[in-house]
């Protein structure tokens, strides 16, 4: 299954039997006090700087997110949408709780984004599943509804299922869904990752979907992240992950390195490639 998104000229194909699909996480204010103070003073350097940084680490993709306490996103997703899509063709993912940022971004966006994210929730399903086939726009369903979070990985896939349903009944392609399993803090709970990793074997088994996730979250709280990721990351794609939300640059040497394990690099191109991009 092969989910299309773009850029303003420049198609991406996620492929479910392809390579990992990188969507660069660093556009967050999540630790970066930076982000927010630049952006508080409508000084865009410091967003551009963070896209061209990922995208030269290996992104293919661009999370935004610019929600941080007291900001009004309908106003200003749209200005850092534009900002970088006037300087980089690259696809995006439009990464905010809140469905009147999403679509003020995607009015000014070209090409073919990435909402990030509707979730089973009814409100989520009827603010944004009609906001995504508008803008023709790929989606990204999260596995969390009315009744919260379950760890329960046969109740997950019953809110991807949900939102799928939702999505191609109002006219979406299933391929444009792309199912989140909700990667969360092994620190919290010891069986947090293979909750997720069963997740995603379900999903993959009966949806067929392409499958992303918050790949660093996993490793919040502990020390040593970069490990924890890369080990989750390799077993998560093994298991039918094909574009996690994660920093390339930490994470795209072990991308390539599983892509070429998997037999999805031949002749070890890419690997190769990279390496000698990075000067190891
Ligand atoms: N699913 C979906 N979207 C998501 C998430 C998800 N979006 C947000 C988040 N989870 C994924 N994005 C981030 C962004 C930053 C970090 C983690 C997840 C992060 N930053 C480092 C830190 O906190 O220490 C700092 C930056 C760095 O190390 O480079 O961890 O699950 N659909």
């Amino acid at each position: 299954m092969k989910t299309v998104l773009s850029g303003k000229t420049r198609e991406l194909v996620i492929d479910t039997e392809g390579p990992v699909v990188i969507i660069g996480e660093s556009i967050n204010p999540t630790r970066r006090k930076k982000l927010v103070s630049t952006l508080q003073e409508g000084d865009f350097s410091y967003v551009l700087e963070l896209a061209a940084s990922q995208i030269d680490a290996g992104a293919d993709v661009l999370d935004v997110n610019v929600g941080y306490p007291g900001v009004d996103d309908a106003r200003l997703l749209p200005e850092v949408v534009s900002a970088i899509q006037d300087n980089f063709d690259i696809p995006l993912c439009l990464d905010s709780p809140n469905p009147a940022a999403i679509e003020a971004a995607l009015r000014v966006s070209s090409g073919r984004c990435l909402i990030n994210s509707v979730n089973g929730k009814e409100e989520s399903l009827k603010a944004l599943i009609p906001v995504a086939k508008e803008y023709g726009a790929a989606i990204i369903g999260l596995c969390m509804d009315d009744d919260g979070i379950t760890d329960d990985p046969e109740k997950r896939l019953a809110i991807i299922e949900k939102i799928t349903e939702r999505a191609v009944s109002a006219g979406i392609n299933q391929e444009d869904v792309i199912a989140d399993p909700l990667a969360m803090a092994v620190s919290a709970d010891p069986r947090a990752c293979m909750v997720t990793l069963e997740t995603i074997r379900l999903v993959k088994m009966k949806l067929g979907l392409n499958i992303t996730m918050g790949a660093s979250n996993i490793s919040f709280g502990l020390p040593d992240r970069e490990s924890l990721n890369t080990a989750f990351l390799t077993l998560a794609v093994y298991r039918g992950l094909t574009c996690p939300i994660a920093n390339p640059e930490k994470i795209t040497s072990a991308a390539r390195a599983a892509d070429l394990v998997l037999g999805r690099d031949d002749f070890a191109i890419r690997f190769v490639e990279y390496y000698q991009s990075r000067n190891f």
